[in-house]
């Protein structure tokens, strides 16, 4: 295969490995822990894994580990450091024991029910070393939550001397994690389950897991396409540029970039939310930056947007709920062959509110609402073209100022949406030696027996040889939701905190931001070879929330 020179030179870095995994290890354990809320209910679903200690490692000498078989899934949405992740595994087994084993599933969690596999050798896991994506063996979005689809897992681990399994995901695939942890501790099959923290949408985090991976890169690229774009609109001076961002419902990658790239305006989904806005209201804030602007000349500018932002808006998240209940495993529904039958069937059922709302929208959002939820229930906010409403709403309000000279600019939008993009490029050093890290402390609680543990590398703001690995249990991170009509234990998302340091920086900043000098900060690419400072920074995000 023919490969670019970064492409070559990445092959041979060396992610970094905090000191502690750099020597043998012996595992330290905490107190007993509890969930983060409904603890009675976790507890009850989860009487063999509540409670379990949190560890971590000390350096200290043990005797030879047994040999075992390890499986790993890559599952959900692609994040940059996966593949590293795998390497990370691979190398703790083989260092702990040159006998063990490791085996990929194929295509996500399905691959463990189809019996979709390969062994992956040395061969495999050096030809990509420090690479994005999660072509080693693929990924997928399948939700194992039937007693079938674990018993089909158990059989094929059996087959193949498999004794653990690690499931690389974001907050569903973790929460699948922890069941199937539970599951087979219940029913006796010796097999481990542990979680890996992935995704780019940085909602997957508590006080032990301080980030999910990917989020770095993905943040990094996105910032610099943002940069490149208030560059030229700075030059050019004749746009506004609508960015929407990936990030699912949470708005940290919305965050992070505007901290980053420091665009005129930056919408927060938790904020629209806390303070009980309308999607009017959205409009009338970014119109006015907009009017402002132009009684100095200046008919351009930059609005990031999460692609959550329309399940943030009190009347929508209703209709969104009322829409999930109705839909969920609805046959009638789905036996309506036209998007008109379809349109009227929802109308028909929606409370007088909802409905109201549902008929205010344009047809095209209205039907993006109603599309198939993903197998955890979550309506696909990334095909939702929330910048082309804003840009429809925006331009409407201008045109009824401008009637009444209260607008003498020019309005000329442009949208973007930035998601994919980001999700495989090449990882960042933090990414590449966070997950490489990750994977190795996955390999050694695996070793150690544990289940129903999530890999957690801490201390991400100093440099990686300070960094704390461990494992936390799953169940501490539990809570109770509803999901297609039902209430079930899931983990808890993380949102972007109003009193957290990253928005609070964001808020004391932002009126310069949208004002009319030019306050845009330009990222440039993820640099891998140079300074610390220009290649080993972490995210803004990570260093407000620990202060730095
Ligand atoms: P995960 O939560 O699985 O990590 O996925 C992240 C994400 O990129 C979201 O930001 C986005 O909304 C979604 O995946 C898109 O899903 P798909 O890859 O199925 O198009």
């Amino acid at each position: 295969m023919t490969k670019s020179p970064l492409q070559i030179a990445r092959a041979s870095y060396q992610p970094k490995l905090p000191a502690t995994l750099q020597s043998n290890v012996v595992l330290k354990e905490g107190a007993a822990t509890n969930s983060v809320a409904d603890q009675d209910d976790i507890k009850k679903l989860f009487p063999n894994t509540y409670g379990m200690p949190i560890v971590t490692f000390e350096a200290g000498l043990k005797d030879a580990y047994a040999a075992v078989g390890v499986g790993v899934i890559l599952s959900g949405g692609q994040a940059p450091g996966g593949h590293n992740v795998i390497s990370g595994i691979f190398d703790g087994l083989k260092k702990l024991n040159s006998n063990n084993k490791l085996y990929g599933f194929l295509g996500g969690p399905s691959g463990l029910v189809d019996h979709e596999y390969i062994e992956l050798t040395e061969e495999t896991v050096d030809e990509y070393r420090n690479t994005g994506g999660f072509d080693i063996i693929g990924s997928g979005r399948t939700k194992l939550e039937e007693e079938w689809q674990y018993e089909k897992g158990a059989e094929i681990c059996k087959k193949l001397g498999i004794n653990a399994i690690v499931v690389i995901g974001g907050d569903d695939s973790n929460t699948n994690a922890c069941v199937l942890a539970e599951y087979y501790l219940q029913q006796n099959k010796g097999i481990q389950v542990i979680g890996c923290p992935k995704t780019i949408d940085g909602d997957l985090k508590n006080e032990m897991i301080e980030t999910s991976f990917g989020f770095d890169t993905a943040c990094k690229v996105y910032s610099e396409l943002i940069g490149n774009i208030q560059r030229d609109a700075n030059s050019a001076k004749k746009y506004w540029h609508f960015i929407r961002l990936m990030g699912r419902s949470a708005s940290h990658i919305t965050l992070e970039c505007a901290l980053q790239s420091q665009p005129n305006i930056c919408i927060v989904s938790e904020e629209v939310e806390a303070k009980n806005m309308t999607l009017n209201d959205v409009v009338e804030d970014i119109v006015k930056v907009i009017v402002k602007r132009a009684t100095h000349g200046l008919n351009f500018g930059t609005i990031l947007i999460p692609e959550g932002l329309i399940e943030f808006i009190p009347a929508m998240k209703t209709l969104i709920t009322e829409l999930n209940d109705l839909l969920a495993h609805n046959d009638d529904f789905n036996a309506l062959n036209t998007d008109d039958e379809k349109r009227e069937y929802v109308k028909g059922m929606l409370t007088p509110n909802s409905c109201q709302v549902y008929r205010s929208l344009p047809k095209g959002i209205a039907k993006q609402l109603t599309l198939d939820r993903d197998p955890h229930g979550n309506v696909q906010v990334s095909l939702i073209e929330t910048e082309k409403l804003l840009i429809e709403m925006v331009a409407k309000r201008l045109a009824q100022l401008k009637a009444v000279s209260k607008y003498k600019g020019k309005f000329s939008a442009i949208n973007h949406f930035f998601g994919y993009e980001g999700r495989c490029a090449i990882p960042s050093n933090f990414d590449a030696d966070y997950t490489y890290s990750l994977g190795y402390t996955a390999s050694i609680l695996i070793s150690e027996g544990k289940t129903g543990y999530m890999s957690s590398v801490r201390n991400l703001t100093a440099p990686a040889a300070d960094w704390i690995a461990g494992g936390v249990p799953i169940t501490t991170m539990m809570n109770m939701e509803k999901r297609h009509g039902a209430m079930k234990p899931v983990i808890q998302k993380a949102l972007v905190h109003l009193n957290g340091a990253p928005f609070k920086y964001f808020e004391a900043v932002r009126e310069e931001w949208a004002d009319d000098k030019t306050t845009y900060i330009y990222p440039g690419p993820i640099q891998y070879y140079g300074p610390t400072e220009v290649c080993d920074q972490p995210t803004r995000t990570l260093m407000l929330e620990q202060e730095k």
